[in-house]
């Protein structure tokens, strides 16, 4: 049969999306024009000769820090409050196309920062363009800020304090971490963790067993009291962190596409899907970086079908795990089920 009305048609919840990783090609140019910010001349970077070039080099990463330069480098184009407005109702736009009930998107606040764009204009925009979306589309969503690992300790800390009159208002839920992992122990990052607790954030998750060991996973678990974690994959690798995450009925927020995309597997039928049902592990899935990584939240559950064939009730299993992961109310859940 084709499962793909059955795919479009469940109540799908993503978890793990980067609002910068859905500023498509043609969103970049037109941004680049539209606030007079110059993108790498074609000559110095052939990728950024026309939108086809560019979509071609991201068909291209070779790792993590790879992707990352590009990723960076295009997030400049984004300036005023309506470039972050534009950006989130375009992926609300997409996400209500896929079929998405509830999402939870993150933003990298240091990146913005940096250039000297101020914390409302990132928080507020974003907001805009989600309410917007959800009043449109009847989506719900909650925002994450993500810090950044390959910034200084310091500089983590002090962007949860200048995030947190935006938790207080409700414009931000949840506190992440991103970015490159290799040889960036989770731990290191324990007085990011500590401070967000210490101001009452609630949610905390962190991305760990991408391109990093089982240990990172454990870590985040247990040195920065993480109640969700982002990727995971490589957990499969470590029997204790299999059944740490079982115990705890931790989701992981599995992104199919984008571990293909950055080679984190060679192929998709390897991302290990059928080892964590097996082993009772929750997870949900997702398109991280949907505009870099060939496909937005529904290719994924598309993808995922051509390769592991689930039936109807593991489909059904997958999405109720991603409702009970949620970081909503009990009413809400049950409005999902
Ligand atoms: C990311 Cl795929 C991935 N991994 C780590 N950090 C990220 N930031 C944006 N996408
Ligand atoms: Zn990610």
């Amino acid at each position: 049969p084709d499962y793909r009305p059955f795919l479009a048609a469940l109540p799908k919840c993503e978890h793990h999306l980067h609002i910068e990783g859905s500023l498509s090609p043609s969103l970049l140019f037109s941004l680049s024009a539209r606030n007079a910010i110059a993108l790498p001349s074609a000559i110095s970077d052939i990728a950024y000769a026309n939108v086809a070039a560019l979509e071609a080099r991201y068909k291209a990463f070779t790792s993590l820090d790879d992707f990352l330069a590009y990723y960076d480098r295009a997030s400049r184009v984004l300036i005023k409050r309506e470039d972050f407005a534009d950006l989130s109702y375009a992926y609300m736009q997409k996400a209500s196309e896929d079929g998405i009930a509830h999402t939870e998107i993150s933003f990298d606040l240091q990146t913005h920062t940096q250039r000297g764009i101020a914390v409302e204009t990132v928080v507020k925009g974003l907001n805009d363009g989600l309410k917007k979306g959800e009043k449109e589309f009847g989506i719900t969503f909650r925002v994450i800020m993500c810090i950044l690992r390959h910034e200084s300790v310091q500089s983590c800390v002090d962007h949860v304090d200048l995030a947190l009159p935006y938790y207080q208002s409700g414009d931000i839920h949840g506190l992440g971490m991103c970015s490159t992992e290799k040889d960036q122990h989770p731990k290191k990052f324990l007085p990011v963790y500590q401070r967000a607790k210490e101001v009452g954030i609630e949610f905390l998750t962190a991305h760990a067993g991408e391109e990093g060991p089982a240990e990172y996973v454990r870590s985040a678990l247990e040195d920065l009291g993480v109640t969700r974690i982002d990727h995971g994959v490589r957990s499969v690798e470590d029997e204790h962190v299999l059944a740490m995450l079982r115990e705890r009925k931790t989701m992981l927020t599995v992104c199919p596409l984008s571990n293909v995309a950055l080679r984190v597997v060679k192929h998709l039928s390897e991302v290990p899907l059928r080892k964590l049902l097996d082993a009772g592990i929750r997870f949900s899935l997702n398109s991280d970086d949907p505009a870099y990584f060939g496909g937005y939240l529904l290719e994924n559950y598309y993808q995922v079908h051509d390769n592991f064939n689930f039936n109807r009730t593991t489909w059904a299993l997958i999405c109720r795990n991603g409702i009970e992961g949620s970081w909503i109310s009990e009413a809400r859940k049950q409005e999902l089920i």
